[in-house]
């Protein structure tokens, strides 16, 4: 693995996340987030069928030939088209993450992904699934990269852990308490 402190350059990226504005990032940086968790190398970039559509096949051109690359994770908004037409150009599993949007609430987005054509297929995550995005590319590179299956039980215990120990609280509080508490927290967080 190579040393990661600039992963988000990587010249032999895991993974490739694009997404189809700077808007988008509060979302995508969810699976950044967790890449770099991982300490997988990703390449991050913003780009658009719409508004760059000669960057688009020539980073479909790029991601070809880059043999590191095992999986692409696009997150788009509205007429999300970005998953879509880069899926159609290359043979890497891609992942889409619909966007939720101020006026149609990501339905746009979602519908948009996910209902492609046969032949092309977008592994489309829930609205903002970001997170969930970066899990499957981790998964995938994993599958290639075996050193990483570890971190992704670790990551896998890591929710057993928490939900016992919320049920442990549950046990030693009353319901309306771990209620009052809850509130407290993510007040304080
Ligand atoms: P702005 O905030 O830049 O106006 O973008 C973006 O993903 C974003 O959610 C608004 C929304 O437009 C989306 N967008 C696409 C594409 N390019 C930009 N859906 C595309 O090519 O699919």
């Amino acid at each position: 693995m190579e040393n990661n402190n600039n992963p988000g350059n990587s010249e032999n990226p895991y993974v490739f996340v694009a997404m189809g504005s700077d808007s988008d990032l509060p979302v995508m940086s969810a699976a950044v987030k967790l890449l770099d968790d991982l300490k997988i190398p990703r390449r991050l970039m913003i780009l658009s069928a719409h508004r760059t559509p000669d960057k688009l096949f020539e980073l479909a051109e790029w991601a070809e030939k880059q043999e590191s690359l095992c999986a692409a994770v696009l997150g788009a908004g509205g007429a999300a088209h970005l998953p879509g037409m880069f899926a159609s150009k290359v043979t890497l599993p891609v992942i889409g993450v619909p966007i939720k949007t101020s006026t149609l609430s990501g339905v746009d987005s979602v519908w948009s992904i996910l209902q492609m054509p046969p032949g092309i297929p977008v592994a489309t995550m829930a609205i903002n699934g970001s997170r969930n995005a970066g899990i499957l590319a981790a998964q995938i590179v994993s599958q290639r990269y075996p050193g990483f299956r570890e971190k992704l039980r670790d990551h896998k215990q890591k929710l057993v852990d928490s939900v016992d120990e919320k049920n442990e609280s549950l046990k030693e509080l009353d319901y309306a308490e771990y209620l009052a508490r809850e509130l407290h927290l993510n007040k304080t967080q």
